[in-house]
């Protein structure tokens, strides 16, 4: 590991009214005072100094900051001039500059932070609801990590009494009592497995609830996009067929972000260019939670009826999702009452209904979210390690059931052991490292 002091700038690139600079490790002190007016920075003070000649600072020293290291923050002029200049110094007087997530891998380096806290600390940078806020916060103040651990100690402990099994192997001794061990393993694969459970809803939360705007050709779901969008994002005409590939925006409404995909037109067609289009709408429908079907009330709605009916046979289990037919154009046809009570009236050009569109979605995310457990999964990396380490977990019941002999069944066990640890970083390398932090920008 590497003692050098490294710098950058922590705020945002750019001119801003004062910047934050960062200079952490075993010299960071020393080689701030370089360049201060002041003999001594008493720890944990703001201390108002002259930086050379080049600017009046606020300084201050943390013996252990959030690197977990000596830390000097120097906050300064928010010019990009001095920001350079007071970096080149500081570089010039010994120190490095930091790579992107420099500052908060050597705080997971000095136990800081776990490896799912320092990924936490990515995501709630990047936050921009207050829903993904609210994730990156509980898994930053320990989340389900704990509760990995826990369960990865006590897998830990048997594993070992299993190894031991093997140094006595002329002797058939069981030390480790396999009823015991089954359950412990076939409890943790509940856990697990509820927790990769949540990964969907955590992931839509994060990036976005995917909902599909499928319907005829000329129902109006461009307009209907850019009606909930407040915008002009789709070419909208009375030409049928004008949306040819998928569109997609996110907004937030709520607190909610929703990824908002418009679609091609569902008929049927030789045009090759049209079916392709088609097959990407279908597709949409397939992997979006919110499903919008966007149906021209001027039309008989026994179209959106069938519609729905292919879709069920092209594979699409709209059962499974929250699935609303739209009924478009009310501004031109008041649908028939009976019509009327099986969707959601709205006009895109007058705005009409709109507002009741918005309000569903969010009550269904809402509800979703109310059913699912307090602590979501939210990283993929997570949940490809959960996957990998369930797996093993299967093998080693299996291996307990069928009573293979203990050398076999502990290779699976270290296996799962190794996949959990990956997740809050009992287990790293530098690839895994490497991923993680390159996410980061530099000054973090
Ligand atoms: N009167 C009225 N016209 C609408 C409404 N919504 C859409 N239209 C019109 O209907 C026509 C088709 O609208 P689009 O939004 O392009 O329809 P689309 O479903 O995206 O059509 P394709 O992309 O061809 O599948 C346009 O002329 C729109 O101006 C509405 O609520 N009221
Ligand atoms: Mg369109």
């Amino acid at each position: 590991m590497s003692d050098d002091t490294i710098v950058a700038v922590s705020t945002p690139h750019g001119v801003g009214g004062v910047a934050l600079l960062r200079l952490s490790g075993a010299h960071a002190l020393p080689l701030a005072l370089q360049h201060l007016s002041v003999e001594d920075l008493p720890p944990r003070h703001a201390v108002y100094c002259r930086f050379g000649e080049l600017d009046d600072i606020i300084a201050v020293y943390y013996p252990r900051g959030y690197t977990g290291e000596p830390t000097v923050e120097l906050t300064c002029h928010g010019s990009l001039y001095l920001q350079q200049a007071l970096v080149q110094a500081l570089v010039d007087g010994g120190a490095r500059l930091a790579e992107p997530g420099e500052f908060t891998l050597r705080a997971f380096r000095h136990g800081r932070l776990n490896l799912s806290q320092a990924e936490a600390v990515a995501d709630l940078i990047e936050a921009v609801t207050p829903q993904q806020h609210r994730l990156a916060v509980s898994q930053l103040r320990g989340g389900y990590a704990q509760k990995l651990r826990e369960l990865r100690q006590q897998l830990l402990d048997l594993a070992s009494l299993l190894e031991l099994e093997l140094d006595f192997s002329q002797e058939d001794v069981e030390f480790a009592d396999r009823t015991r061990l089954l359950s412990l393993v076939e409890d943790a694969n509940t856990q697990i497995t509820a927790l990769r459970g949540t990964f969907h809803l955590g992931n839509a939360l994060k990036r976005g609830i995917p909902t599909a705007i499928i319907g005829r050709p000329n129902a109006g779901k461009s307009s209907l996009l850019n009606a909930l969008l407040a915008d002009d994002r789709a070419i909208v005409s009375p030409i049928a067929g004008t949306t040819r590939d998928t569109v997609e925006e996110t907004f937030n409404i709520d607190g909610y972000t929703f990824r908002l995909i418009d679609t091609a037109g569902l008929h049927h067609t030789d045009d090759p260019l049209e079916n392709m289009g088609i097959d990407r709408a279908i597709a949409a429908a397939a992997a979006a939670d919110i499903v919008l079907y966007v149906h021209d009330a001027t039309r008989p709605l026994s179209e959106a009826l069938d519609d729905m009916q292919s879709l069920q046979e092209a594979g699409v289990k709209l059962s499974d999702k929250h699935l609303w037919l739209v009924l478009n154009k009310t501004d031109l046809a008041t649908s028939s009452g009976e019509d009327a009570k099986q969707g959601i009236a709205v006009s895109s050009r007058t705005g009409a209904g709109l507002e009741h569109l918005r309000k569903a979605m969010v009550e269904a995310v809402g509800s979703d979210v109310g059913t699912a457990s307090q602590t979501l999964l939210t990283n993929a990396r997570h949940y490809d390690a959960l996957g990998r380490s369930n797996e093993a977990l299967l093998h080693v019941a299996q291996g307990l059931r069928d009573g293979i002999p203990a050398d076999l069944v502990a290779i699976d066990l270290r296996d799962a052991l190794y996949h959990l640890g990956t997740v809050t970083g009992e287990v790293t390398n530098s690839e895994v490292l490497g991923n993680i932090f390159s996410r980061f920008c530099i000054g973090k």
